[in-house]
């Protein structure tokens, strides 16, 4: 046994100082990153499986429910507002940029040129926004992956107003301390609920632009919301109304059972 040399500790034994803690340092942050990884994706399964409703298990739905509250908030902070998301050249930008579904802004009669944003400041004071004034605001441009619930997604270059840069230059900051954001269509038969935090996302646009051009009817003009950090249904096309609320704001989609976070 003592002669036999094994030969792992063979190469170490030829290692300087340096060497063996950066060797230390690779491995102890390899197991970070991957035990992370494993937890992150097993915390995603959990969140996304299915609720048990009858049988043996049910009664344990509820702390597990809570736990998990506990969970989205930590990966909230670091996996969606505290990141940006992955920008590309404009050269990569669709050139037929994908139209997906129209809720809420098929009414033929919608004029454009008569749209006035309303925002809600509080029940009786209601600030009213022409498209000259989100205008003359300093234009943002991204150019990322957009992503649909569906499964497809498309690099897409979107320009507008920094949602973040129009609540300071509005001065709606006290509204915007609120932990939810509502917008809707001017027909109201589309609308979603944001946390203000992804609203004010530094990548989160009032976008009036695609590829450089004016965004069609089709795609949500003359104002759209683009917010990279969370799937196309919240992206909501043809913002008529923004109000800020203590509560969740009603959700289309989520209405209809999806997930109200839906965060990437
Ligand atoms: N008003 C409105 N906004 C909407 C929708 C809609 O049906 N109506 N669909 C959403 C969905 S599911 C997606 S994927 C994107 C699609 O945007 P696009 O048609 O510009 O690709 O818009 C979102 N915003
Ligand atoms: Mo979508």
């Amino acid at each position: 046994m003592e002669n036999q040399s094994n030969p792992n500790e063979e190469t170490k034994k030829d290692l300087t100082v340096e060497q063996k803690i950066k060797r230390r340092n690779f491995i102890s942050f390899s197991t970070f990153f991957v035990l992370g990884g494993a937890a992150f994706g097993g915390w995603k399964w959990l969140y996304h499986a299915p609720e048990e409703t009858a049988g043996i298990t049910a009664g344990a739905r509820k702390p597990l429910r809570r736990a998990l509250n506990k969970t989205e908030l930590f990966f909230r902070k670091f996996y969606s507002n505290n990141h940006l998301v992955k920008t590309y050249p404009k050269s990569m930008a669709a050139k037929n940029v994908r139209v997906n579904s129209d809720i809420g802004i098929d009414d033929a009669g919608f004029k454009p040129e008569n749209w006035q944003l309303s925002v809600v400041k509080s029940k009786n004071d209601v600030l009213k926004v022409t498209m000259a004034e989100i205008k003359a605001l300093p234009k943002t441009e991204i150019v990322f992956d957009f992503k649909c619930v569906e499964g497809w997604d498309q690099i897409q270059h979107w320009g507008g107003v920094k949602f973040a840069d129009f609540i300071k230059h509005f001065k709606l900051n006290e509204q915007a301390k609120m932990p939810y954001i509502g917008m809707e269509t001017p027909n109201g038969e589309y609308y979603v609920g944001l946390e203000s935090e992804s609203a004010l996302h530094p990548q989160t646009l009032l976008a009036y632009e695609m590829n450089d051009q004016p965004i069609g009817l089709e795609h949500g003009a003359p104002l759209r919301l683009i917010v990279p950090v969370k799937y196309g249904i919240k992206n909501l096309k043809r913002i008529g109304k923004i109000s800020f609320s203590n509560d969740r704001p009603r959700d289309y989609w989520a209405e209809q059972g999806y997930d109200y976070y839906s965060g990437l």
